[in-house]
Parts: structure tokens; sequence; C-alpha cells
């Protein structure tokens, strides 16, 4: 089946992030002849640096990379038409679309959240205005009556071997971090208005040697610059570690990896989820705190109301999103650590809720060939 699936970078990674895995695990485990539209192949080549960020036309493994141009020049649509997060295909490419004999089947692929209203939404069909076309709406999300989340095939059995055998120590060689014995491992992933300064005093009061690790040209990684610790230098207990942007393998293998994860948007807090690690969540910042609610709802999918872990990591969650003072987020970091074996142990047993909704390509797919 031909796949064409279109990807419009509006600001940071989570757009081609999405787009990039979702168009590898079609190609990969559903056997789609994929074809990916972007209209920003310099945001594309910092998670794929072989990609020629100049051609119009360029395979990237399996997959057909096309530069999404404006104006669009006239192609053959595909069976399966995918826009990720509204991102509206081409008026020209909608018409071709009409044009031909059998509609092909039309995807908004939407934003993830673990608001209830999204299971009401998930799958809805709506009728194109002015042309015999009818666009549906797939939401990710983490019940049975959403798309579930992206999954590889095997990556829980890869996860499980990786923090098993000693792979993890290699890795983190490979990549030039020297972390001492005993040393607490932490990914720093995080849009600029975290409260980072308060974190990293926190950590550097403490007993305990942590190593935070971020990724140049990201707030994390300038964080770690202002507070003099870059470079693997200490203060106090805290020593950092910034390394340059990781393919999105690399990326997954330092989650698992690390024993805490600070992550960010849409992908990398999957991502985190799929390491079973505890991880600290800073969701898109939108006006109206609308952030904060998708915070709520997810916090309370993953916990229920008695679970101690929903009000530790709450308040570490609030704090670090800016939704309550960052006063506060010394206190409750602190509370998190106490709390970590009851915080990994919930962390272990997340991955396997998530993989029964099955993968979200693999759902997707499922979706589209029923209607094709
Ligand atoms: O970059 P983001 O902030 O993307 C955001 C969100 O998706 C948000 O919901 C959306 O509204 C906005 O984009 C437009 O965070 P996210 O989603 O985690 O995407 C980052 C991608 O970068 C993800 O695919 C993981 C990847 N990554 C690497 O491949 N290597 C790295 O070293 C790091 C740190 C990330």
């Amino acid at each position: 089946m031909r796949w064409d699936l279109f990807c419009c970078v509006v600001d940071n990674l989570g757009d081609i992030g999405v787009s990039w895995r979702l168009a590898r695990q079609l190609a990969a485990e559903h056997s789609a002849d994929v074809r990916l539209w972007v209209n920003d192949l310099a945001a594309f080549r910092t998670l794929a640096p072989t990609l020629d960020a100049a051609a119009d036309a360029q395979r990237l493994g399996d997959i057909e990379v096309r530069a999404w141009k404006t104006p669009f020049a006239p192609v053959e649509p595909a069976d399966i038409v995918v826009e990720t997060f509204g991102c509206e295909v081409p008026e020209a490419y909608v018409e071709a679309m009409a044009r031909r004999p059998r509609a092909p089947v039309w995807i908004n692929l939407e934003y993830l959240s673990a608001e209830r209203w999204v299971e009401g939404c998930h799958g809805l069909p709506s009728p194109h205005p002015r042309w015999p076309l009818v666009k549906y709406y797939f939401f990710p999300g983490f019940t049975p009556r959403t798309g579930g989340v992206l999954i590889e095939h095997g990556l829980a059995r890869r996860r499980r071997t990786f923090q098993q055998d000693g792979t993890a120590a290699q890795f983190l060689d490979g990549l030039g971090v020297r972390s001492e014995a005993g040393e607490v491992l932490v990914s720093l992933f995080c849009y600029a208005q975290a409260p980072t300064e308060a974190l990293l005093e926190t950590v550097a009061a403490g007993s305990q040697p942590f190593r935070v690790i971020s990724f140049e040209g990201t707030p994390g990684a300038q964080a770690l610059t202002a507070f003099g610790v870059a470079g693997g230098r200490r203060r106090g207990g805290l020593a950092g570690t910034n390394l340059p942007f990781l393919s999105q393998d690399d990326y997954d293998r330092l989650l698992w990896a690390c024993d805490w994860n600070f992550v960010r948007g849409e992908d990398s807090f999957v991502r985190a989820q799929l390491a079973a690690r505890p991880l600290v969540w800073q969701a898109y910042p939108q006006s109206g705190d609308a952030h904060g609610i998708k915070l709520q709802a997810f916090l309370s999918r993953c916990c229920s109301a008695e679970d101690s872990n929903q009000s530790s990591l709450g308040a570490l969650w609030q704090a670090w999103n800016g939704l309550a003072p960052a006063q506060g987020l010394g206190v409750a970091w602190t509370a998190c650590l106490g709390a970590h074996g009851t915080l990994q142990a919930a962390a272990q047993e997340w991955p396997a809720r998530l993989e029964a909704l099955g993968g979200l390509a693999g759902n997707l797919a499922q979706f589209c060939t029923e209607r094709v």
C-alpha cells in the first residue's frame, strides 16, 4: 500500500520526530511504501544527519523523503494520506485526491493527550465540504478506545536486554560519558521555561553524586553550562555532560541507561515511558495552563488517586511545569528521590500497559486498510 505522510514543522522537533518514527515503523513493520513530505528539511536533518536538506526528493532507508514546497507540484496521491497534527495537505493535492476513481483514506493524526474527551473523538469522520472525500481523526492515547502510542516491535525485549546485560555501561562509554561509580544518572531535555537552576541547585546541594546529561543546542545544555558543570565539571554533588543531539535510536538507549529522565512535548515523553524508568514530564507550554490539564490527565491515568506516586510525582511535575512555585521544586525532588523504589516499580510496569493497546502504527494501518 502506498502512503503519503505530510509533516509541517511548526517549532521544535516533535512534529518531525513523530512523523519520522511513524514513517519508519509503517515501512518496516507494515510493508508500507511511504513518501514523507516535510516543509523543513533542515529541522529534519537534526534527527537524520545523513539527509540532504537541499534535495527535493531522496531515499532515507526505506522512506522516500520529499521537500514539501509551495506551490505544490502535481503528484498522484497515495492510497492512504496522513496529515500530522492538523497540518492541512495542499489544496491542489486535495483536488487530486478527489479526482482519483477511488478516494484515498485520509487521516489527520492528532496530538497525544490522556484527556477523557479523546476517546469520543478518536476515529470520527469529517466529510469534506466541497469534494467527495472524508477525513478521519486519529488520536494517539492511553486507552483501548484510542490509537495507542508508537511502539516498535521487539522494543521491550531490546530495552530489557540493554538494561540487564551491561550494554548500558559500554554505550555510555562510547558516547564519552565518564560516569563515576555510584552516580545517579539523569537525562535532561526541557523547554526554556523549566526551572533548571532550582533543580541543579538542589541536586548540587545533595549528598548523593549525580550526573545530569543534556543535549547541545537545547535549554538543558545551556543550563548546565551556565551552572558551571558542563564538560564533566563538578559542583557539590553534581557533574554535568553535554552530548551532541543523538539519533532517535541512541536517544532511546540513553533513556534506558539513565535512572531518571526529564522529557518534554510528545515523542520524548512516550520514549521515556517506554524506557521503564521514572520520568519528569514538561508538557508543551500552552496558554491558559491547558498543559496543566494534560499533565493531570496523564497522572490520573498512570497512578490511582490513592497512590502516593501521584502526589509525589504530581508535586514535582507541577513545579517543573511552572504550575506551582519553583521554590517547592527542591522539596518535591527530594521526596521523589525518597520514593524512587515505588516510582521505579510503577515505571517498570507501565510499558506493558501501553503495549496492550497495540502500537499506534499497527492500529493506524489496520484502521486505514479496513477503509481503503
Ligand atoms: O521538540 P518537542 O518539544 O516537540 C513538540 C511537542 O511535540 C509538542 O507537543 C508539539 O506541539 C510541538 O513539538 C510542535 O519534543 P518531542 O515531542 O519530545 O520531540 C523531540 C524529538 O527529538 C523526539 O523525536 C526525540 C528526539 N530527540 C532525539 O532524536 N535525540 C536527542 O538527543 C533528543 C534530546 C531528542
